[in-house]
């Protein structure tokens, strides 16, 4: 049976995934029969996930890093609950988020048998006066988001760093999509100029790997010990990963969109897609709509009149944010020209 084509990325405005680097796209394939779960075994692609990892700690500013390519975001941060939940001593452990955090951390809660709190947030960013309310002796984790999922927002670490420390929580930084961005903005949020423990960044997104390479960097080895369960009938005696069988091609593409693209490359990409954005959202404005100011590459914008279907229908990918604005993701296949039609399909209207 022929297989029908894989959705191309003409008209997707919608995605936090990108079409993968080509040296990214030739690494998944080479890669794709091996599993970096058994090091023992597939030892290139388990020294390249080591590789991975340093390339990693330069895009996070951690010169000792320690962590894993995990399958995604949400892979990342279950994993970093179960971190903060394991090495704290109380019986009713909580999370503290924002509530622009993804839901990935709900499924982390729930799985965990963890509390979940939320604070509201302030102009699409965490409060920390919010959060310190929320916060007690069995809080665990305190959660920050570097580039949010609905308006790329950046929440204010050190601030939230100092909330969770306070009651000896963990500070993790959820920059999954954010995270081969941010370097080149003035944000604070990395290991080198906030108090973050953890963190989460996904190759699979911003950094033009192919799906699924996901990352989990922790400040001390001390914290990845957390996750280790023995492992018996494996040459290497311990496992920290959630899941088992794993896949090399993330890995294998995840160092080879690092190797081609930190930094310079990464650099040029967002000068790019920042650009787009800001075109797009003057656009918007000069037509009238409430647009979201952008921060990172992602623009939100209440077009007004609900008209996601229409656009679909004439092929194009939109996303909504809770409040039912239209949301586009300046992704590196978004290119301008391709936001020129986009534009001349909502006049259209
Ligand atoms: N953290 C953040 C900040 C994210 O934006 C996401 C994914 C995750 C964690 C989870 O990562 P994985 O999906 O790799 O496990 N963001 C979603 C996505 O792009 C959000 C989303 C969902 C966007 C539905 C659009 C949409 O229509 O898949």
């Amino acid at each position: 049976m022929q297989l029908a084509e894989p959705q191309d990325f003409e008209r997707v405005l919608s995605s936090m995934c990108t079409e993968p680097h080509p040296a990214a796209r030739e690494a998944a394939e080479r890669f794709l029969a091996t599993n970096p779960g058994d090091p023992g075994t597939y030892e290139s692609v388990a020294a390249l996930e080591e590789r991975a990892v340093d390339l990693l700690g330069e895009v996070t500013g951690h010169p000792d890093p320690e962590g894993y390519v995990a399958s995604g975001g949400t892979e990342a941060n279950i994993q970093t609950v179960r971190i903060a939940r394991n090495r704290a001593d109380t019986d009713d452990p909580n999370v503290v988020a924002p509530a622009s955090a993804h839901f990935s951390f709900t499924k982390a809660a729930d799985i965990l048998d963890v509390e979940y709190r939320t604070a509201p947030t302030t102009g699409h960013r965490a409060d920390p006066e919010a959060m310190a309310e929320l916060v007690d002796d069995d809080t665990v984790c305190v959660v920050g988001v570097a580039g949010s999922t609905e308006y790329g927002y950046v929440d204010p670490i050190p601030e939230l760093a100092e909330v969770a420390h306070e009651v000896d929580a963990l500070c993790h930084v959820d920059a999954a999509w954010g995270g081969f961005v941010l370097p080149f903005t003035d944000h604070e949020w990395n290991f080198e100029d906030t108090d973050v423990d953890t963190l989460t960044i996904d190759p699979h997104k911003m950094g033009q790997a192919a799906i699924p390479a996901g990352g989990l960097l922790v400040r001390d080895r001390s914290l990845l010990d957390e996750l280790a369960i023995r492992t018996p009938y494996l040459e290497s005696t311990s496992q920290v990963t959630l899941t088992g069988t794993r896949s090399g091609a993330g890995v294998a593409s995840a160092v080879a969109a690092m190797e081609a693209l930190w930094p310079e490359g990464y650099r040029e990409q967002y000068d790019r897609s920042m650009a787009n954005a800001e075109w797009l959202a003057d656009q918007l404005a000069a037509r009238g709509h409430d647009v979201v100011e952008p921060d990172l590459p992602l623009v939100a914008a209440d077009l007004s009149v609900p008209m996601t279907e229409e656009l679909r229908s004439r092929g194009w990918r939109v996303a909504k944010t809770g409040a039912d604005e239209m949301r586009v993701v300046c992704m590196p296949h978004v290119t301008r020209s391709m936001l020129r039609s986009f534009v001349a399909d909502l006049d259209w209207y």
